[in-house]
């Protein structure tokens, strides 16, 4: 009998189970891969902001991370948080041999605009990580940070796509349109072309966990064999159904619907 695909996520947490390494179990339990996770970073924070954080010592990192790969191989790792250089080094250190298909989530911001990352970790993202990558999932401000590029235009998003797979080494990229006004196009370059992805905008305030959750489940279909357009796409349709199903959980920015499914259909015994 066939193996069920396995996905490891690296990243930070969410007491309130809409971000980080929460969104990302739930979204791979949904895309019927089993879900491991290695936490970098213990994050407080709700759906109204992040409070406060602590990041993990160096070897609680490496020791998570070599008790996984030791047992469960996974079919695709998947990373989010990773906030430290030390921490971004270790990561790169641990996987570079390994050759498992790599999804990278820049995470440099919150939704609620809280900083999750320190300055210096970027450049040693895009050097260690990067080349490793078969896909990074900037947004627009991420994209902007990474490149230099101010991403004003879909013909900007496709400047910042290309460079970061031809001069950063990531074999794809998604650079994700959600913050343009009018449709969500997100630009997808890989193998020297681009797709453009498009969904119908939602116009909510609850898409706490959005990044990691498109993230999550471009791993997972990676990891149950799709090509990286399929992948793409299909996690385009199901984050696009996740933003619209709202949950009316939270005070604040509350979690995308990692079901993807109205509420109603959830409530019905
Ligand atoms: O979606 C970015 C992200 C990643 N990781 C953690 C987060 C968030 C956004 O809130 O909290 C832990």
């Amino acid at each position: 009998m066939k193996e069920i695909p396995s996905v490891l996520s690296i990243a930070g947490t969410d007491p309130t189970g809409g971000a980080g390494i929460h969104a990302d179990l739930k979204t791979f339990q949904e895309c019927k891969a089993y879900g491991m996770a290695v936490v970098t970073s213990v994050v407080a924070q709700n759906t109204e902001g992040v409070r406060d954080v602590w990041h993990l010592p160096i070897e609680a990192l490496e020791e998570q991370i070599k008790a996984v790969l030791e047992d469960i191989r996974p079919n695709v790792i998947k990373t989010g948080m990773i906030a430290l250089p030390d921490m971004i080094n270790k990561v790169a250190d641990l996987l570079e041999g390994e050759h498992i298909p790599l999804v990278i989530d820049p995470v440099m911001v919150a939704t609620s605009g809280d900083s999750l990352m320190e300055d210096e970790s970027t450049s040693l993202m895009k050097k260690r990580l990067f080349p490793l990558a078969k896909v990074v999932t900037p947004n627009m401000d991420e994209a902007k940070l990474l490149t230099g590029i101010d991403i004003q235009s879909q013909a900007d998003a496709k400047k910042a796509a290309k460079q970061l797979v031809e001069e950063m080494g990531a074999m794809a990229a998604v650079v994700k349109g959600g913050h343009f006004t009018g449709e969500a196009t997100d630009i997808l370059y890989y193998h020297g072309e681009f797709t453009f992805l498009t969904a119908d905008r939602t116009d909510t305030k609850h898409t706490h966990g959005t990044g990691c959750t498109f993230s999550a489940a471009i791993a997972a279909n990676l990891a149950r064999g799709m090509t990286v357009k399929e992948a793409v796409s299909e996690s385009k349709t199901y984050i696009s159904s996740a933003i619209s199903q709202t949950l009316g959980v939270g005070k604040g920015n509350g979690p995308v619907n990692h079901w993807g499914v109205p509420k109603e259909n959830l409530l019905r015994q």
